[in-house]
C-alpha cells in the first residue's frame, strides 16, 4: 500500500514536470545591430521590403515604443544582460581586445533561463569583452566570457564586424586556428607587417570614410579598427559571417528541440562593414546597407521555417529588436548615403545612433508566441532591460538582485498596454521620460555628430517634449512648462543616485 502511494506521488510529480516543461516556451531573442525604427516595412518602410520580419510582427505584438537603453551597442547589451542601466558602471563601446565587463557572480538574463531548466546559447556578436585583461593570449583558452555569464554554448565574434580580431570564438577557443600561425592583437600600435588601410588604400575593396578611422589592418579587403597579425586560417570572410551564424543557430535549434532553450541570436546586420553574401548584393537598390537588411530578413525567415519544420513554431517565443538606432555613414563608403533613395531609417524620428533623441533608442521591438499572444500593436513603453525581471517572473525564478529593469511580462504578452511610467534613455547624454514627457538637461556637447551626420540631442538649453503627441520632438515645451522641467530634472538626479 505504502509503495503504491509513493508510486502515485512520484507519477504525479513527473506529470506536473512534463506539463510545466511543455508550458515553458523556447525563447529566441534576435538582436540586430544598428537597425532603425524605420528600417522594416512593418514599421512603415516603403523603399525596402522585409516580408519575413513583417510576418513575425503580424502574428505577434509590434511595439511602437520599445527601447534599447542606449544609442550604442555595448551599453545596450550590458543592460539586456544585467537589467541595470549601463551608465551606472560607465559601460561604453568596447575595443575588440577589452576584458569582460559583465560580472560573473550576478544573475543575468541567460542565468534566469538556466535556473528555470533551459539550455542557453549565444550565437552572433558579443561586444561585452572577454577575459580578465586587455592583454590576452588569443591562442589559448579565452575566459571568462559568454559561457561564464550564463550561456551553456557560445559561438560569437568578440566585438564588432569592424574591429579585430576578425575571428569566431566557439566556447573558449578561436575557431579554425592554426597553432603555427598564432594571432596577436593590438589596439595601440601596429603589430606584424600586414598592410593597413592607411598605408595601402589601393588594396581595399571598400573605402573607409575620411576621418572615421577603419584604416588599420586590412582583412578581406576591408580596413578595420585595431591591428592584428597571424591567425590567417581563422579569419572570417565578411560575406559568410551571417550564414555562418545562421547555420549554427539552425543546428542549435535542431539539437535542442526536445527541451526548452533560450537562444540569443545576435546578428551583425546592418552594422558596418556592410558586406552581405553575394546573393544579396545589389538586391535592395539601396546599397549594401539595404542589402544587409534583406539578408537579415531572409535569415529571420530561415529560422521561422526551421521552427515550423520541427513543430516548434507554436510554443516558441521569438523576439526581434535592435541594440540602437540607425546610422548611414558609420565608417565606410558603402553607398548607404548615396543610394538611400528616399528611405528613412528613423521613420521621421529625430536623431539616430549615438543620439539622445528618440531615434537613438526607440527601435523595432516585436514579440511573437503564437500559442499565447494575440496579434496586436502596443504603445506600451518597454525596454530590453526589462527582459531579465520579466522572464524571471514568467518562469518563477527567484530574482532578488538590485536592478533597474521592471517586470513587464504582461505588456510583453499583450495583456496590458501599460508599460513603464519612467525610463532613462542614454544617447550623447541622459534623458528621462515620465508618462510621455521627455526631458533632456541642458549640456554643452555638440548639436550634431558631423562625421555620421546625426543630431545628438545636445543643446545649451533644457529640452522638454511631449512624446504622446510629438514623438518627432519638434516642439520644445521647456519654457512653457518650467515646473515640469524642474520635476523631471529632480527625478533624473534621483534615479542617478539610486
Ligand atoms: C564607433 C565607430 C563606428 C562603430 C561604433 C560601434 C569610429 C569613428 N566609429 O566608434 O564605426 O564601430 O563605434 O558601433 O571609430 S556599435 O553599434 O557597436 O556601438
Ligand atoms: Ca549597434
Amino acid at each position: 500500500m505504502q509503495t503504491h502511494r509513493l508510486f502515485l506521488a512520484f507519477i504525479s510529480i513527473l506529470l506536473a514536470q512534463i506539463v510545466l516543461a511543455q508550458e515553458k516556451p523556447n525563447v529566441i531573442l534576435i538582436y540586430t545591430d544598428d537597425l532603425g525604427y524605420g528600417d522594416l516595412s512593418c514599421y512603415g518602410a516603403t523603399k525596402i521590403k522585409t516580408p519575413h520580419v513583417d510576418n513575425l510582427a503580424s502574428q505577434g505584438i509590434k511595439f511602437t515604443n520599445g527601447h534599447s537603453t542606449s544609442a550604442t551597442c555595448t551599453p545596450s547589451r550590458y543592460a539586456l544582460m544585467t537589467g541595470v542601466y549601463p551608465w551606472r558602471s560607465g559601460a561604453a563601446i568596447l575595443p575588440g581586445d577589452a576584458a569582460l565587463i559583465v560580472p560573473t557572480d550576478r544573475l543575468t538574463l541567460p542565468k534566469v533561463f538556466k535556473n528555470a531548466g533551459y539550455k542557453t546559447a549565444i550565437i552572433g556578436k558579443w561586444h561585452l569583452g572577454i577575459g580578465t585583461e586587455v592583454q590576452k593570449d588569443w591562442n589559448g583558452e579565452l575566459k571568462p566570457g559568454p559561457n561564464e555569464t550564463g550561456f551553456d554554448y557560445s559561438f560569437i565574434f568578440p566585438a564588432t564586424a569592424d574591429r579585430v580580431p576578425t575571428v569566431f570564438v566557439e566556447n573558449h577557443r578561436v575557431v579554425g586556428l592554426d597553432p603555427d600561425d598564432p594571432i596577436a592583437v593590438d589596439y595601440n600600435k601596429k603589430i606584424g607587417n600586414e598592410p593597413t588601410g592607411k598605408e595601402n588604400p589601393e588594396l581595399l575593396k571598400m573605402k573607409a570614410s575620411p576621418g572615421q578611422g577603419h584604416d588599420n589592418t586590412i582583412v578581406n579587403g576591408i580596413g578595420r579598427i585595431g591591428f592584428m597579425t597571424g591567425g590567417k586560417t581563422a579569419r572570417w570572410t565578411d560575406e559568410e559571417v551571417s550564414t555562418t551564424f545562421l547555420t549554427r543557430a539552425l543546428q542549435y535549434i535542431e539539437d535542442n528541440r526536445k527541451q526548452p532553450f533560450f537562444l540569443y541570436f545576435t546578428m551583425t546586420e546592418p552594422h558596418v562593414p556592410r558586406m552581405p553574401a553575394t546573393m544579396f548584393k545589389g538586391k535592395s537598390g539601396l546599397g549594401f546597407r539595404g542589402d544587409a537588411i534583406l539578408q537579415m530578413d531572409w535569415t529571420v525567415g530561415e529560422i521561422m521555417k526551421k521552427l515550423q519544420t520541427l513543430g516548434l513554431d507554436q510554443n516558441t517565443m521569438v523576439i526581434l529588436s535592435s541594440d540602437n538606432g540607425p546610422v548611414l555613414n558609420d565608417g565606410y563608403q558603402d553607398g548607404a548615403v548615396t543610394m538611400l533613395n528616399g528611405h528613412d531609417p528613423a521613420a521621421g524620428l529625430r536623431g539616430g545612433k549615438y543620439s539622445t533623441l528618440e531615434a537613438g533608442t526607440r527601435v523595432p521591438f516585436i514579440i511573437s508566441w503564437p500559442k499565447k499572444i494575440k496579434p496586436q500593436t502596443s504603445n506600451a513603453l518597454v525596454s530590453q532591460m526589462d527582459f531579465l525581471a520579466s522572464f524571471a517572473s514568467l518562469l518563477n525564478v527567484p530574482c532578488t538582485i538590485k536592478q533597474d529593469g521592471e517586470n513587464m511580462m504582461n505588456a510583453f504578452l499583450g495583456k496590458t498596454k501599460t508599460g513603464r511610467s519612467v525610463y532613462v534613455q542614454q544617447g550623447a547624454s541622459l534623458a528621462v521620460v515620465k508618462q510621455g514627457w521627455k526631458f533632456i538637461p541642458p549640456n554643452g556637447g555638440p548639436a550634431i555628430n558631423k562625421l555620421v551626420n546625426i543630431e545628438l540631442g545636445n543643446a545649451p538649453e533644457a529640452q522638454l517634449y511631449n512624446l504622446n503627441n510629438d514623438p518627432q520632438e519638434k516642439n520644445n515645451l521647456a519654457k512653457k512648462y518650467p515646473e515640469k522641467v524642474k520635476e523631471l530634472a529632480a527625478l533624473l538626479e534621483k534615479i542617478k543616485q539610486d
